[in-house]
C-alpha cells in the first residue's frame, strides 16, 4: 500500500540527500534517537579536532571501533535502489554519511559532505590515503610518520568548499529531491533541501519520524528507507 504518489519514472534529474537513517537497515548506528552513537560517546572527547590534538590515540580508538563495526555492514535494499537508479535517470547522491556504503552498493556520483571514515589525511605533510582496513593498524603517515587524521568533518570543521559548491549546483538543478534518514539538525547540511525547494524541485522526506524541516516537503513518507524507495522505483526497477 503506497501512501504517496511519487514515482521516480516521472522525473529526469534526481538528488538523494541521505543521513544516518539511510544506513540504519544495514546495522550502522544512527547519531541521535534510540541507540544513537552520540548518546554513548561524547563527540567532544572522541570526534573533534581538539580531542585529536589532545590525544590522537584515544580518538583513533573510537574511530577504529567504528571502522570495525561499519566495515561489517553491507548495503541494504535502499542503497541498491539508489545505485540502480543511475542506469535509468540522472542521479546524484549527497550524503552526510561517512560509511561509504552508497559507493559499495555501486553509486558513482556521491558527494560526501562530512568526509569519509575510510579516508585518511596527514595535516603535517598533506599526504592522503584511503583504506577500508578495519581497524587501521599503523596510525602513522607513511611519509612523515605523524598521526593520520580520519578525513572526517567534525563539529567545528568547515566543510570542503568544492564539495559544497557541487552540492549546491545539484540541489538547484534537480527536479526531484528525496531526503532520506536525516534529522535535519546539523548545519550547514540541514539547510540544503531548502535550495531544492526554492528551485521548484518536488521535495520528498523519507523518515519514520517528523523533522524540523518536514513542513517544507511536498510529500512526507513515514516509512523506513528501503520500503519507501522500493515503492517509488516501481515501474523503473
Ligand atoms: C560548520 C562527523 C563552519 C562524522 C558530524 C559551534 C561551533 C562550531 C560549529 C557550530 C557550533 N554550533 C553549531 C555549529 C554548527 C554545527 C552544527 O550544526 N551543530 C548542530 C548540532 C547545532 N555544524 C558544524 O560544526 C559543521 N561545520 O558549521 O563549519 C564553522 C566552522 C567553525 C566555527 C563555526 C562554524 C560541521 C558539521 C559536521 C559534524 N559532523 N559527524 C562522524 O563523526 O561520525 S555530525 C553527525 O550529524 C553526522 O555527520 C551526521 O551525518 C550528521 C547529521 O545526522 P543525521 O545523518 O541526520 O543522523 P541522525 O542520527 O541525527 O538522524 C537519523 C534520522 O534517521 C532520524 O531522523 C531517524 O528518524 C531516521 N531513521 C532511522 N531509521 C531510519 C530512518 N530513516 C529512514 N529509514 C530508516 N530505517
Amino acid at each position: 500500500m503506497t501512501t504517496h504518489d511519487v514515482r521516480f519514472s516521472d522525473y529526469e534529474n534526481i538528488v538523494f540527500f541521505t543521513g544516518a537513517g539511510m544506513s540504519a537497515e544495514s546495522g550502522v548506528p544512527t547519531y541521535r534517537g534510540a541507540g544513537g552513537i552520540w548518546k554513548e560517546y561524547n563527540f567532544e572527547e572522541y570526534a573533534c579536532q581538539a580531542a585529536f590534538d589532545r590525544d590522537p590515540e584515544h580518538v583513533w580508538e573510537f574511530h577504529n571501533y567504528r571502522r570495525k563495526l561499519i566495515g561489517a555492514c553491507a548495503p541494504n535494499p535502499g542503497h541498491v535502489v539508489i545505485a540502480e537508479m543511475e542506469k535509468h535517470r540522472a542521479t546524484t547522491v549527497v550524503t552526510q554519511n561517512i560509511d561509504g556504503i552508497h559507493q559499495l552498493a555501486g553509486s558513482t556520483t556521491v558527494h560526501e559532505l562530512h568526509g569519509g571514515l575510510w579516508r585518511l589525511r596527514c595535516d603535517h605533510c598533506g599526504n592522503r590515503d584511503t583504506r577500508r582496513d578495519a581497524p587501521l593498524e599503523d596510525l602513522h603517515c607513511g611519509a612523515c610518520h605523524h598521526y593520520w587524521r580520519p578525513d572526517i568533518v567534525w563539529f567545528g570543521d568547515s566543510l570542503d568548499r568544492e564539495v559544497f559548491d557541487q552540492v549546491i549546483k545539484a540541489m538547484e538543478g534537480c527536479d526531484l529531491m528525496v531526503a532520506i534518514g536525516t534529522s535535519a539538525v546539523v548545519y550547514p547540511a540541514a539547510q540544503l533541501p531548502i535550495l531544492a525547494k526554492a528551485s521548484r524541485a518536488r521535495c520528498v522526506e523519507i523518515n519514520p519520524e517528523p523533522t524540523p524541516l518536514s513542513d517544507i516537503y511536498d510529500v512526507c513518507v513515514r516509512k523506513p528507507a528501503s520500503e519507501a524507495l522500493a515503492e517509488m522505483a516501481q515501474g523503473l526497477l
